[in-house]
Parts: structure tokens; sequence; C-alpha cells
């Protein structure tokens, strides 16, 4: 398995890894694995992201070395690899600059959205995270899963199945997780760091969402929109407005959650979530330029907010309404 990949990292010596911008678990440690891979394998890895690691993420081994994507592509990379990454625009615009430069280019995600960008693209659509993807390809490189590896690999799976909770939590997901535990990962300790020590000012931006959030259809569509501005008058910053549309998709009865923000550079950023596998929110994505997976998925549109929002919503009404 993988034969034309693991190849392609014997015949070449240095190499960059990238993910997209305001990166997830999956994308932090799908890159650090891949690095940390190449690393074991003597090779030389510059690891970069658009917005930096964030601060949950930040206590992983190697998080150190995920630098700002360069201006330009530096002379010696020879391969550039992309994880967890559906669509190429999903990197930053700058960084898409130096991928058009790079002399090799791969692709490794898990949406089945994916567009296959690169010239050698290693897509599957069926499982739970990039990460269990990454897992494969270190066993076949024959490479000794060391602890950072471990706490890279488990970060992506466990924040990219909901802790586990996920209809993807297959039994080969357990069994990769298994493994992950036996090569050093300390269940306890790696789970409150990523869970349990949530800055203020997410506490500040879910009081926002609970006191404006807005439910129709019967209460099986709950959403709320981030007006501009409304973040700069609360204080908080990008970091802290992650992950919003899961305090509004756990109430009871709804099928679908929707987080509406306004971008300020005339883009609106949707957050769509279902509950309920009849309704397939990439699809509904997919309609409108976006684009994941059945169960969470993302736009980025035209604004206004007010008019993005119709949209959407309009879409989710008719699929919601042919339910019953
Ligand atoms: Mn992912």
């Amino acid at each position: 398995m993988y034969t034309e990949l693991i190849q392609t990292l014997n015949s070449h010596d240095n190499f960059a890894v990238i993910s997209h911008f305001r990166p997830d678990g999956d994308a932090i440690g799908s890159t650090l694995a891949m690095g940390l891979l190449l690393q074991s394998l003597g090779k030389k890895v510059q690891m970069w992201n658009t917005d930096g690691v964030p601060q949950r993420y930040a206590f992983l081994s190697g998080a150190e070395l995920i630098r700002p994507v360069p201006a330009t592509l530096p002379a010696e990379v020879q391969v550039l690899i992309c994880v967890d990454t559906g669509d190429l625009k999903r990197i930053g615009t700058e960084a898409m600059e130096l991928f058009t430069q790079a002399p090799f280019t791969i692709n490794i995600d898990h949406h089945h959205t994916n567009t296959r960008y690169a010239q050698l693209n290693i897509v599957e659509g069926s499982a739970a995270a990039c990460g269990c993807i990454l897992h494969k390809i270190i066993r076949a490189a024959g490479v000794q899963l060391t602890r950072p590896m471990a706490e890279a690999l488990y970060a992506a799976i466990s924040t990219d199945t909901g802790s586990f909770q996920f209809s993807s939590t297959t039994p080969e997901v357990m069994r990769t997780a298994a493994e992950l535990i036996e090569a050093g990962v300390d269940v306890g300790d790696i789970n409150r760091r990523i869970y349990q020590e949530v800055p203020q000012g997410c506490f500040i931006t879910q009081r926002e969402v609970l006191n404006n959030m807005v439910v129709e259809e019967n209460g099986t569509i709950s959403h709320y929109s981030m007006p501009a501005g409304r973040k700069a008058e609360l204080g908080v910053g990008l970091e802290d407005t992650k992950d919003l549309v899961d305090i509004i998709r756990v109430m009871q009865g709804v099928k679908v959650a929707v987080i509406f923000e306004d971008l300020e550079d005339g883009k609106v950023r949707v957050s769509l979530r279902s509950k309920d596998p009849q309704v397939d929110v990439s699809a509904i994505a997919a309609m409108h330029g976006g684009g994941g997976h059945c169960m969470a998925s993302g736009i980025r549109m035209l604004g206004p907010l007010e008019d993005a929002r119709e949209i959407v919503l309009n879409s989710i009404r008719t699929v919601v309404r042919s339910l019953s």
C-alpha cells in the first residue's frame, strides 16, 4: 500500500508540509505526523500553517516547528505535501502560490469532496480523520511509531471523531487508537489538555451564541449569526469562535445546526452540522460552493450576511421539510 507515495518520500530529501487555515486538531496533528515521519526517514522537512498552531494544540511535541507560510517557496523544497485539505483554496492565497511553484505536490486527505489538486493524490473519503490515513502510511513506511507521532495522531483522530462519538468511529478507528495508546499516549493527560483547558474568550462567545441563537422549523434547525465587528466588541479572537456550532447542535430535536460569521472581507463563513444521517450537509454546502463531510461541512460565500443566511437556510428548510 502507498507504494508510489513511499517511493516519492524515499527518492527526495527536502519536503514541506502544509494544511488548511483555521487549523483544527486533524490539520495540526496530520501536519506533525507527516513531518515527524519524514524526520524519521532522515529527511529535511519544514511545516507551515497560515494561521499558526491554536493554543490548545501547542503542547504537542514538535508543534513549535510549525511556522508561518514563507513569502516564496524555499529553493531547497522538492516536494510540498498538503494534508487534511479538500480544496486547495483552504490553505490560503499565498500558500496556493507556493503550491503552484513546487516541483512536486502531494495531497493526502479524507474529504470526499476533495478536488484532487496535486500531482499525487491520496484521498480516502471513508477515513474518519486524515490522521487515520497517516497512521497507515507510517506503518507502510516501516517506521517506528514514536510517542510524539502517536500523540499527534491521537489529537487528529480524537478531534475529528468528536472524541470518538461520531458514527465515523469504526472498529478500525478504535484499533488505531489502541495502537496509539500502546505507543505511549496518556489518554487522561492528552484529553485534559485538548478539551479541559478552554480559553475564557470561548465562554464569552458561547454566552453570545446562547443569548442570540434562533430555533426554527419545529426545533429542527438551530442557527446563530455573528455580525461584522461583533468579535471586536466582545474582545475575543479567532480561536474563541471555533466549534461554536457544537453548542447549538446538541439541543434535543435539532437536525441541522448552522453558524454564519461575517468575515469583514465581504465573505461569510458558514459552518454546518447535521445530527440526522438523512441530512447530508456536504451536499447542501456543495450547492453553494462549499464542501466537507456528510455530518460536518462549510462554505465561504459572498455576503451580505443576511442574504447568505437566507440562501443557505432555504436549502436546509427544503431538505428538513422533505424528511417527515
Ligand atoms: Mn480532517
